[in-house]
């Protein structure tokens, strides 16, 4: 297998030319720190990296050239790039340093042999979605900066762009908030099963997030809202209607736990908590949650909903829910007219009574498949984005078969071929594919407590999900997958990455 890219390029054509061969490179690039990342990227590939010739070695030359004029033919797509390799030289040419540094990435993939080469080729690619992430629940049980960042970098390595954090729920509260400090001084410890617990202070939250943005990955905090809210409950005995606070929760249930909208210290802590989020983060999304609200009633919902997309627009954020906060039918027609008028739309079909809740640009996130698709049709005619994460393809905390030790099994069981075999555009039928913001993987961690359990279940599944996302229709296909992926595997031996060796691959 020549050219074992993930995800796989729009193009890679053979073309006449010697390969390069590939052992030392002398490389020139538009900036240092972009010149320390490439080096960051083709080291582990048995690459070494120079900024001049060393005497007596004969070196191929890398040159990344900021050019507009490069990428398919016609596109405008900002993290575009250019690959061409052959007699000696290798020129990769984007117009933003992101398409350097995805040329660099898919570079590292090619370079195939004992003496490495490069064989002549070019190649033109761009993603297909703008969205295109990893979800990692560090509430159930936590995982701190070493291991995120470790996340970030295998992440961005298949060419993904959010890392959204799963920062709070029933088990812990995992990131410092300065206006509320009672929330991690009384609620991080915890963790499933006795677990230690653990949270980011603001501090390191930031390192996270300049550490992601250099590999250009932004990070999208969830701050799991108005269900999943034990740790918030148990450090604030004014949330719940008899004043107790109530008690630490360790155990895997979901949808028990709930703020009540009409309690006086219910507001005062939305906007305390998520004024603080949004001040802390760099990226332009909040996630607010909404998932799983099993025990409210639709107006108290919508009214949590209406809340907190308006504390975040205030705060000059874009809001990211779980699909249940575009889905409920509510008479709010003020709501509606100011959603018709913002988006420059008429909404023609739904009256006013079920008007979407949704703001325009809002990001709403597909988990379930099962619940009749009309509500998400509404919500993208009021302008919401959509990002497909269903959880029979793309939960990547399912075990891989009944036998698999570690993972849960509520949405199916997740073999390789399912996390890669299916189509972001038909998640939710009749959605139009413009309204389609991206694809995102998620990890949960009811199961999954080390860094080394984690990666297993990410590592095939993820580089899957991450080619649904980036890859155009014409240029996927499991069969070319499969090998592609076997190859990649020697990567992951040689830097110590734990995966599960699935049966449906030839290791
Ligand atoms: C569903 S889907 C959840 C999480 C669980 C996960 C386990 C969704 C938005 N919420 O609370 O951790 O299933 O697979």
């Amino acid at each position: 297998m020549p050219f074992a890219v993930i995800p796989a390029p729009l193009t890679v054509e053979p073309v006449a030319g010697a390969p390069v061969p590939f052992a030392d490179v002398v490389l020139t690039a538009p900036d240092e720190r972009l010149a320390e990342l490439v080096a960051e990227v083709l080291t582990p590939a048995g690459v070494t990296v120079s900024g001049a010739v060393p005497d007596g070695v004969v070196a191929a030359t890398l040159a990344l050239v900021l050019d507009p004029a490069s990428g398919p033919e016609g596109s405008a797509n900002p993290e575009r790039y250019t690959l061409r390799a052959g007699d000696g030289e290798v020129v990769v040419t984007a117009p933003e340093r992101v398409g350097l540094l995805h040329g660099v990435r898919t570079l590292a993939r090619l370079v195939a042999g004992d003496a490495p080469e490069v064989a002549a080729v070019v190649v033109h690619d761009e993603p297909r979605f703008g969205w295109r992430g990893l979800s990692v629940d560090v509430a159930r049980h936590f995982f701190g900066p070493a291991d995120l960042r470790a996340v970030v970098d295998l992440a961005a390595s298949y060419k993904l762009n959010r890392l959204q954090l799963h920062l709070t729920d029933d088990q812990g509260w995992r990131i410092q908030i300065p206006s509320r400090p009672e929330l991690t001084e009384r609620s991080s410890a915890s963790a499933v099963g006795g677990a230690p617990g653990g949270f980011l202070s603001v501090d390191e939250f930031r390192d996270l997030q300049a550490y992601a943005a250099e590999r250009f990955v932004v990070v999208v905090p969830e701050i799991d809202l108005p269900g999943h809210v034990n740790a918030a409950t148990h450090a604030y005995g004014d949330l719940t209607p008899s004043g107790e606070p109530t008690d630490v929760y360790d155990g895997i249930e979901v949808g028990f736990s709930r703020l009540h909208l009409d309690l006086p210290a219910t507001e005062p802590f939305l906007r305390d908590v998520l004024t603080d989020v949004a001040a802390m983060t760099d990226g332009p999304w909040v996630h607010v949650g909404g998932d799983e609200v099993l025990t409210m009633a639709p107006e108290e919902y919508a009214g949590f909903v209406r809340l907190a997309q308006s504390i975040l627009v205030d705060a000059g954020k874009t809001p990211v829910a779980w699909q249940e906060a575009g889905g409920a039918a509510h008479g709010d027609q003020e709501g509606a007219a100011a959603a018709q008028e913002q988006a420059g739309v008429a909404l023609d079909g739904p009256t006013a009574s079920d008007a979407p809740l949704v703001r325009p640009g809002t990001v709403l996130q597909i988990w379930d498949t099962r619940p009749d698709p009309a509500p998400m049709l509404d919500a993208a005619r009021a302008g919401a984005r959509f990002v497909m994460m269903p959880a029979t393809r793309a939960y990547l905390d399912m075990k891989y078969t009944p036998e698999h030790p570690l993972g849960l099994q509520w949405a199916a069981f997740i073999e390789l071929r399912d996390a890669y075999d299916w189509e972001p555009a038909d998640v939710v039928p009749g959605l139009p594919p413009s309204a389609i913001e991206g694809v995102s993987a998620a990890v949960w961690t009811e199961t999954l407590a080390t860094r080394d359990e984690l990666f297993s279940m990410l590592l095939p599944r993820l580089p899957a999900v991450a080619e649904a996302a980036w890859s155009a229709p014409e240029a996927r296909g499991w069969e070319s997958f499969r090998t592609r992926v076997a190859v990649e595997a020697a990567a992951w031996r040689r830097t110590g990455k734990p995966y599960h060796p699935t049966p449906q691959v030839d290791w």
